[in-house]
């Protein structure tokens, strides 16, 4: 039977092999907000703060980046928090009747 790679047959002289499993680190993913036309900008800045945890400054300044140009990053995240933080804007602004969507996209 053929030998795998570092095998020595019991000669003790086999070639000494990398065992150490490598870890991959988890992808990226940005959390994208959308413009619409009815979701008031108060709105959006109050998501910016409270799922993002941004400055007032921070969250104006984004909220009218997307204003402006129809789609900004919110954040960069593993997949899990992207999602999770995607998903209570959304569930969030639909409680108070605004159409404010988020995606998320790998960074
Ligand atoms: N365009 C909205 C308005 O004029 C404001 C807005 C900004 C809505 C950003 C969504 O992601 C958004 N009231």
């Amino acid at each position: 039977m053929a030998q795998k790679d570092g095998e020595d047959a019991g000669t003790g002289l086999g070639v000494a092999t990398r065992t150490r499993t490598r870890t991959k680190k988890p992808s990226l993913y940005k959390v994208l907000m959308l413009n619409d036309d009815y979701t008031p900008m108060e709105f959006v800045v109050l998501c910016l703060q409270r799922f993002f945890r941004m400055s007032i400054e921070d969250a104006t300044r984004v909220m009218l980046h997307v204003h402006q140009k129809g789609v900004g990053v919110c954040g960069v995240f593993s997949h899990e928090v992207a999602e999770t933080k995607a998903t209570q804007v959304v569930d969030f602004a639909r409680q108070h009747q605004h159409p404010l969507q988020c995606t998320i996209e790998k960074a």
